[in-house]
């Protein structure tokens, strides 16, 4: 019991201290500024740096759009469009990124980028329904527009969305360009195993194709496509081609050769491994799988290597 006493006492007193203050700690200075006057303004803050400006839905009706800024627009209506601009002075590559549900919003957008010899559109990621773009661009001006990909839109505030347009580096490396014209095997760019090559899809149909030559001794060669997960709007597919041009069959259950999915099957950018028995060239075929798209930001590196 008188254990439990003194326990309870040197608890009590732990907890409780009133000590006096040890000279070696150096006390905490009295805060000097003054809190600031009531300014009788009660106007919520804006949403953002740069909110849209209704009405938007006309390129002459467009907002600017400063690079680097935090800009945010909602879809009031049905099949509100709200258009931007933005001006670029050099080549450069932009990204341009526009959240909505990602940051808990109802809308579910998609995103269209237009200037100088570009079209290019983006509705979702690989893993998920907002819409990122990185492109490498040239001088000029460039038009957004965004909007809600079902048509869909709100004035109750739930159908918000945040955009911002930025110079960024590119967002891979690459060991080579391809050289244009490449659309066949003869013309074929090379692509030596263990290395890369950036290539443009620069105009709708454009196919381009690089021959990889594989050393003696059997070997398994991986290649793909980075783009469409880095941001490109190509959204490519692979073939493997003969010494014709043809299709030398890839099982029956893939007759054409033909890549479009990743290594784990849901991917964009598409994937293949080819078991090579050596000393032969291996060629491949990089395109957009939707023909009619295609601009000089339609851009892909394609890697080659040995496993
Ligand atoms: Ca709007
Ligand atoms: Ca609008
Ligand atoms: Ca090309
Ligand atoms: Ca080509």
């Amino acid at each position: 019991m008188l254990r439990t006493l003194s326990l309870l006492v040197s608890g009590t007193v732990l907890v409780g201290c009133q000590c006096r203050p040890d000279p070696s700690v150096p006390t905490p200075p009295e805060p000097t500024e003054t809190p600031p006057e009531p300014t009788g303004d009660t106007a919520p803050p804006p949403p953002c740096d740069v909110p849209e400006s209704e009405p938007n839905n006309a390129l002459d009706d467009a907002d600017a759009l400063p690079l680097e800024a935090d800009a945010c627009g909602e879809f009031q209506v049905a099949n509100d469009g709200d258009r931007w601009w933005f001006e670029l002075a050099r080549d450069e590559w932009v990204s341009v990124r526009l959240d909505a549900r990602e940051n808990g919003s109802l809308a579910n957008p998609m995103l269209v980028l237009a200037g100088p010899g570009v079209v290019a559109q983006r509705v979702d990621g690989d893993e998920t329904a907002d819409a990122e773009l990185h492109v490498p661009l040239t001088p000029g001006v460039y038009d957004l527009q965004v909007r809600d990909q079902d048509g869909s839109g709100d004035g109750d505030g739930r159908w918000f969305y945040d955009l911002q347009a930025s110079v960024q580096k590119a967002p891979t490396d690459w060991d080579a360009l391809e050289v244009e014209p490449n659309g066949s095997v003869a013309t074929a760019s090379p692509l030596p195993l263990g290395t890369s090559a950036f290539g443009l899809l620069d105009t709708p149909g454009d196919a381009d194709v690089f021959a990889v030559p594989v050393p003696t001794g059997r070997h398994t060669v991986a290649l793909w496509v980075e783009a469409f997960a880095l941001g490109s709007p190509a959204d490519t597919v692979l073939h493997l081609l003969d010494a014709d041009g043809a299709s030398p069959g890839c099982g029956a259950d893939n007759p054409d050769c033909a890549y479009p999915r990743g290594e784990i099957g849901f991917e964009s950018d598409p994937w293949l491994l080819r078991t090579s028995e050596g000393d032969e060239t291996l060629w491949v075929r990089v395109r957009n799988e939707a023909p009619t798209q295609g601009s000089p930001a339609h851009w892909y590196v394609v890697r080659a290597e040995a496993r």
